[in-house]
């Protein structure tokens, strides 16, 4: 075989290798979106302070034509593989007596970074089944704290025991394969080899959904959600 021939087989079988497909879609709500109530911080004036305009509850916050934010998504049945955790550290902040962001996920191992900029005495108590619970003060002083999860689970309630009204959700991953959508309810997971594919979403409050979702190589499948509204407004 001559060198170009062999050069051609390499170039073409590192392709194959490196071929990385995608899923993409919109998470919207369907129905009547219940009135979300304005949370009451006056029993922290720093809290309240710190906002101009009435600030709402988070659970359920839609964008343009419905479009959901806060959804986390996950492929299910990730390909088999090593997935070393980022060293770059995912990021919490107490921002206005709210959890920013209020939905978010990182990997098995990732340092999670907790601030505090608020001015104001938070206490960060992570909820886990899995992992191992904390409960931690952040006097104004303490402006960071680092903390790590060291198994896969989903997802973390968060809350502050200072300010009732705090909470988020923290999902840990053993592999890079979910996301997070903004309000504009958009998600991308990317990187996959080609294969079927099982993929949730998650809702605090309307559970999860699932979809089967096959790639090829080098493609982009789309895999729409829609939420139903809960029969019952809070
Ligand atoms: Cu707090």
């Amino acid at each position: 075989m001559d060198k170009i021939k062999i050069l051609t087989i390499l170039a073409s079988s590192i392709c194959v290798l490196f071929a990385e497909s995608s899923i993409e879609g919109i998470i919207t709500f369907e129905g009547k979106a219940p009135k979300m109530k304005t949370i009451r911080m006056e029993a922290d004036p720093i809290c309240s302070l710190k906002h101009d305009t009435p600030v709402k509850k988070e659970y359920l916050v839609l964008g343009e034509g419905n479009t959901m934010g806060n959804i986390f998504i996950r492929v299910l049945n990730p390909p088999k593989g090593d997935f070393p955790a980022p060293e770059e550290h995912a990021t919490l902040t107490q921002q206005g007596c709210k959890y920013s962001p209020h939905v978010m996920g990182l990997m098995v191992n990732q340092p999670l970074e907790i601030l505090n900029p608020d001015g104001t005495m938070h206490n960060v108590h992570a909820m886990p089944k899995i992992n191992k619970e904390f409960n931690q003060a952040m006097p104004k002083f303490k402006k960071k704290m680092v903390k790590i999860f060291t198994k896969e689970e989903f997802m973390i309630p968060f809350k502050c025991d200072v300010h009732p009204w705090m909470g988020c959700y923290v999902g840990v991953s053993s592999h890079p394969f979910f996301d997070v959508t903004n309000e504009d309810g958009a998600y991308e997971i990317t990187g996959l080899p080609n294969g079927t594919y099982e993929i949730e979403a998650w809702h605090e409050k309307l559970g999860v959904q699932t979809a089967t979702v096959s790639l090829g190589a080098d493609t982009s499948a789309i895999a729409n959600f829609l939420f139903h509204a809960p029969k019952k407004n809070e």
